[in-house]
Formats: structure tokens, sequence, C-alpha cells
């Protein structure tokens, strides 16, 4: 009952300030602007940001908007996994209802569905950032040959986007899709492996997250290895643990390390245990709240 009751003082208080403002709903309600139409999303949503896994990276960011807008100090953010927010969202969309998930850049949704993400003046998500290559320490007298071709793994998001297409939408399992893509991109491959010498059967150790993201990255990168001669072995991990495992020395090396921001809580404490090779992927990282392009609204502010 009480927070039925915040709730219905929220909009109230936000209808007045948009009438105030002149952009609310006219007198026999007809909706005239963004402002009313926001509050109506609201109620819809039941006030709740649509999330993924707890342990994301993403979802600090998004509990920190709560914090920053004022517009937000009533809302939940729930968490569920990738595949349960995307179906929460494609269910919306089929019906056009109103949804605001944990979105982020690089990935397959914005390919296949009208979404665009809420400005975020307050900042809370961060500007765009790097996706780092992380080895472990002793990685390079032990491996030389990985440690060069991670050191030289260089690509876009363009290009993770095209392998995470072909996993999540048309089903292709991430091994066949990263293959497709290194076929397809062969002098790109040829200049992370040319002049590496090729190893027979050593075994090689990747830590990655649960994520499509991570999922098409490994998909790619355990052929290429592969094909120099390894056996490469992968262990899917939470995001607090791909860290741990790194800088434990109980894996060679992650390659699907979002930093400074997405991941820095997990870094920061472990970053002298580690070698980051540098960015794979260079300031194209992105992520923020997302809404179907139907939705009348701009910033986070409207919602
Ligand atoms: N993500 C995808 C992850 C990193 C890769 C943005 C969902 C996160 O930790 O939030």
């Amino acid at each position: 009952m009480s927070k039925y009751l915040t709730r219905l003082g929220l909009l109230t208080s936000l209808s007045v300030i948009l009438v105030a403002a002149g952009c609310g709903a006219d007198d026999d309600g007809e909706d005239t602007g963004d402002g009313e139409a926001a509050s109506e999303y609201a109620e819809e949503m039941d006030y709740t940001v649509t999330g993924i896994d707890p342990g994301a990276g993403i979802m600090e960011a998004a509990e920190q908007a709560l914090e920053d807008y004022d517009n937000l100090d009533d809302w939940t953010l729930q968490s569920s996994s990738e595949t349960a927010m995307i179906a929460e969202m494609e269910e919306a969309l089929e019906n056009e209802e109103p949804i605001v998930i944990t979105g982020w850049d690089p990935h397959w949704k914005f390919v296949d569905h009208d979404l665009k993400y809420l400005d975020d003046p307050e900042g809370s998500f961060g500007e765009p950032e790097d996706i780092d290559t992380l080895a472990r320490e002793g990685l390079q007298d032990d491996h030389p040959e990985a440690y060069e071709i991670l050191e030289n793994f260089e690509w876009t998001a363009d290009d993770m986007a095209e392998i995470m297409y072909d996993l999540v939408v048309e089903g292709t399992d991430e091994f066949e899709a990263g293959q497709d893509w290194i076929d397809e991109n062969e002098d790109t491959v040829n200049s992370w492996t040319e002049g590496v010498d090729e190893v027979d059967g050593e075994t090689f150790e990747i830590v990655h997250g649960p994520w499509e993201t991570d999922l098409s990255t490994v998909g790619m990168m355990v052929p290429v290895l592969e094909d120099m001669g390894y056996d490469v072995e992968l262990t899917n991990v939470e995001a607090n643990y791909m860290y741990s495992a790194v800088a434990d020395g109980d894996v060679d090396a992650m390659i699907s390390a979002w930093l400074p921001n997405t991941h820095g809580a997990y870094y920061d404490p472990i970053e002298d245990d580690v070698e980051n090779l540098g960015a794979n992927m260079d300031g194209e990282a992105a992520l923020g709240l997302v809404v179907p392009e139907y939705m009348d609204i701009d910033s986070i502010e409207d919602l």
C-alpha cells in the first residue's frame, strides 16, 4: 500500500511539473507531449529496469543511475540473465509495450530491433571504453607464441557484432561463427599471427564471462589459436572470477576486460597481478539504458 502511495505521489508530482512546463496532457487527457507519456510508461513498466546477471558491471552502473537520477528514486533494477532480458524485450516489442533494459555495444540487438540509448546527462554509465586483453604473470615466458598473438589481437565492434549476430540470431555454433569470420577476414587474422611460430599441442586456457560478447570473442580466438597448434580450454565464469582467475594464474588469459569503468571494481584490486596487453577493441564498448524507438522519450530523466 505504501509503495502504491509513493508511486502515486511520484506520478502526481511529475505530472504537476510537466503540466506546469506546458508539455503534459491537455484537459481531455489526450497526450500532447513527451512528459505525460513518460510518466505513463513508468507505471506500465512497474518502475523497473530490466537487467541481466547481478555480477555484470553494467548492473553496478544501472544501480548508480537509480541513485543519480531523482526521477528513478522509486525504481528497482531487476536482475535476470542476458537471455531472459532479451526475451522480455522481444515480448515488449511484439506488443509495442514500453520497456527499459540495460543495453550495451557491441550487441546484435541493435541490428535487428529499433532501439535507442537514453541520454545520460549524469554520466552514470560513463564514456565509451576499451576491451582489453589480460595475461597472467609469466605468460610471455611460458607461451611466447600465444602471448604475441594476443598482443597483436585487435578488431572492431562491427567485427564482433557480425559473429554475435550469427551466433544469436542465426543460431550458429560460436566456433563455426568465429571460423566464418576468420575466413572472411584473413588479412586481419594474418596480421596477428604473421611471423609467429606454430606450437605442438600446448594447452592454453582462456577465461570468459557469460555474455554473447564474450562468446563471440572466444568463438573467434579459439580457432585462431588452434590453427597455430594450441589446444585451447575455456572456462566460463561470472565477472569477478574472470579477474581473480587471471590474477591467481589459474588461467592464461582473458580477452574481454571492459575497462576502465565496467569492470573497474574487479580489475583495480588485481591490476598489479596481471599484465594488461592493451585494447583489442578501441573505445567502442558502451553501456546505457536502452528503450524501443517507439517510446517517446530521449533521456533517462524522462523515464
Ligand atoms: N556486458 C557485456 C558485461 C561485459 C560484457 C556489458 C554485459 C558487463 O560486465 O556488464
